[in-house]
């Protein structure tokens, strides 16, 4: 069969099950409002639930997701990903390396890695990652994260490194603190002319999970990423 057509990481949803952020809502439920509002990919990120738990629930992501034609990754649980069957996973700095990652899920599937800084970003092009997420963008409670907040001055250095080092057909993304206050902002200026590499998205955590109309949050942000001239 035809290999699947390229993800579009253009409004990237990154899931969060803690009651801060998700509240007592059903998780499945806020993705689908999501989905309908205009989610181009799914990240399932759960960092403490139980295997069986986890590896449920990415079932019921994964035929939602499936019904709607979006890829969904998995956060640094191979295992999981490969049990479901999903399109890939999204890895950090400090879990599994891209090669020991790609040896277990294989040629065909994603595999995105997280990178604050040119290094990283393209350590994980040369192992072969399939897109990179830029950040952390700014500081946000979803990820207690201090050292590694870059703006979109930080985003824009990386882009134009990954274009220097030959790598500029990997698409990324931009995560940490993104709203719909500020995304229009964050992409004018980490687009800006002249830009080496434009971004293919924004991923955000609590700009769509924490909304009162995750359906309506999502479709906000969308229409941010179409001024933005990335194609939907
Ligand atoms: N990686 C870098 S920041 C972050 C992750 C998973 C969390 C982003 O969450 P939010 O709520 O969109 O700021
Ligand atoms: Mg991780």
């Amino acid at each position: 069969t035809a290999p699947p057509p390229p993800p579009n990481y253009g409004v990237y949803l990154v899931t969060d099950s803690t009651p801060a952020i998700l509240g007592s809502r059903d998780l499945v439920e806020v993705v689908e409002a999501a989905l309908r509002g205009g989610v181009t990919c799914v990240q399932y990120r759960d960092k403490t639930g139980a295997q069986a738990d986890v590896v449920a629930t990415a079932r019921r992501l994964h035929a939602l997701t499936q019904r709607f034609g979006v890829p969904l990754l998995i956060n640094d649980r191979v295992d999981v990903a490969v049990e479901v069957g999903c399109e890939g996973i999204h890895i950090g700095q400090d879990d599994m390396n891209v090669h020991e990652a790609r040896k277990l899920v294989g040629r065909d599937k994603i595999i995105g890695v997280t990178a604050s800084n040119a290094d990283e970003a393209i350590r994980a092009c040369e192992d072969g990652a399939d897109y990179l997420g830029l950040g952390t963008v700014y500081s946000t409670a979803t990820k207690k994260d201090t050292k590694s907040i870059i703006g979109p001055s930080g985003v824009r250095a990386i882009l134009k490194a990954m274009v220097e080092a030959g790598h500029g057909a990997v698409p990324a993304v931009c995560i940490g603190g993104i709203s719909n206050d500020n995304a229009a902002r964050v992409l004018a200026q980490t687009n800006a002319a002249p830009a080496a590499k434009p971004l293919d998205g924004v991923a955000v955590v609590s700009a769509i999970i924490a909304a009162d109309d995750p359906a309506e949050a999502a479709r906000h942000l969308a229409g941010h990423i179409a001024v933005a001239a990335i194609p939907l």
